[in-house]
């Protein structure tokens, strides 16, 4: 019955949609965790195939999609003027959202769900870890980029899609409600997690104080930097596409940067349950620091160059307290697949937060040698 609602759901989006072709069909698709992802098959009239990305955006935690495709509208458009000026680009990989039927930029259904539609960025590969090095280098230097093409995007229009996204002292008092809430009694069997963001409290304010001087600038960041948020080139490992822009907002520079080595610089998977596997490679650190500054170097202040190890602690240690969150709230914010899902990921995190600072002298160090800015 489920499954049939659901099937029904997704013919009404299609619906709304004019591809150019006959619908074949839409099956599920990559595997983040929070929107639901479609690939939609077409043919068009010549008989040729044709993809598209669908997806249905989470409303809970997207609360104003007109807000939110309001931003990625004008960020793509803008990226779109830019990368065509460069007559390298190939058009084929700049991502653009296909309207409605009626003209909008998304569709609302009869239950208010949104569904938006992409073209399919082909010929690309999305990795969930790091191959070679090389990769993480590439991905570097394309957020980089990124970060650099946006410069001069009038960021007041843009809208705050989540509140307080990034603020990881706000992060910590959420932490602290869940755990005064516990409403699933879930709080004594976690003792060592919670302790272990008990006392690094201080710490959540580190960059959030320098924010608050005015020692460090607000900018247009993607806020979502993880690996499986860009596609490469399958042949080169190039960089093609920067994608999942829900949570393009002004936001840290640094978080950016320590959200990709969270993610990517990990040796083991997110939710990697042997945490021995889990730590910091400072092969792939020294590549990702080489690529972004390559590309941002320059873009960046002198304070954002010298906090950016901060960056990769507070991202992980942010990200290992929402999922702890999450989890005392009984996992209603990202998507899990097994049983204390969050718990396992909260792990991972919290472990890679232990080798980040064990290994934060080295980082500063790396970042000193390719800091030529
Ligand atoms: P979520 O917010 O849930 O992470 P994403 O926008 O990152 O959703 O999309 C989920 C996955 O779908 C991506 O990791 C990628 O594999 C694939 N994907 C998304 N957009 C495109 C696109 N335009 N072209 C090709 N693949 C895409
Ligand atoms: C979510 O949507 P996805 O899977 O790319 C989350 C990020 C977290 C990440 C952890 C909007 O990213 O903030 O860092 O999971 N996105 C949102 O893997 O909350
Ligand atoms: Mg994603």
């Amino acid at each position: 019955m489920m499954k049939k609602n659901q099937t029904l759901q997704i013919d009404e989006a299609l619906q709304a949609f004019d591809f150019g072709g006959e619908v074949a069909g839409a099956v599920r698709y990559g595997s983040g965790h929070v929107n639901d992802t479609f690939a939609v098959y077409v043919q068009k009239e010549d008989g040729s195939p044709l993809r598209f990305i669908l997806q249905r955006i989470n409303t809970s935690v997207f609360k104003n999609p007109h807000a939110l495709m309001e931003n990625i509208v004008g960020v793509t458009e803008y990226l779109k003027k830019i990368k065509l000026e460069d007559s390298k680009t190939n058009p084929q990989k700049i991502l653009y959202v296909l309207k409605t039927k009626q003209g909008e930029p998304f569709y609302q259904d009869i239950d208010g769900q949104a569904w938006r539609v992409y073209n399919f960025i082909e010929d690309t590969i999305c990795l969930q870890s790091v191959e070679k090095p090389e990769q993480f280098y590439n991905a570097a230097q394309s957020f980089g980029l990124f970060l650099r093409e946006l410069e001069g995007y009038p960021a007041e229009t843009l809208h705050e899609t989540i509140p307080h996204f990034h603020d990881t002292r706000n992060r910590f008092i959420n932490f602290k409600e869940a755990l005064v809430a516990d409403t699933l009694s879930r709080a004594k069997n976690i003792q060592s997690e919670i302790d272990f963001v008990l006392q690094r409290e201080s710490d959540c304010s580190y960059l959030m104080k320098l924010l608050d001087a005015g020692k460090l600038p607000l900018r247009v960041t993607h806020n979502d930097t993880k690996l499986n948020n860009i596609l490469l080139n399958p042949q080169t490992g190039k960089g093609e596409c920067i994608i999942d822009l829900d949570t393009i907002m002004p936001g840290l520079a640094l978080n950016d940067f320590g959200d990709s080595i969270r993610f990517g610089a990990n040796t083991a998977a997110e939710d990697e349950t042997n945490l021995s596997k889990v730590s910091l490679s400072l092969e792939l650190f020294e590549a990702y620091t080489r690529g972004y500054l390559s590309a941002a170097g320059n873009v960046l202040t002198p304070m954002e160059i010298q906090c950016l190890p901060w960056g990769a602690k507070l991202m992980t240690l942010e990200c290992g307290m929402r999922f702890l969150t999450d989890y005392l709230e009984g996992d209603t914010y990202f998507k899990i697949h097994r049983e204390h899902h969050n718990l396992d990921r909260c792990r991972t995190q919290f472990k890679l937060v232990t080798e980040i600072e064990k290994h934060f002298t080295e980082m500063q160090e790396i970042i000193a040698k390719y800091n030529k800015f």
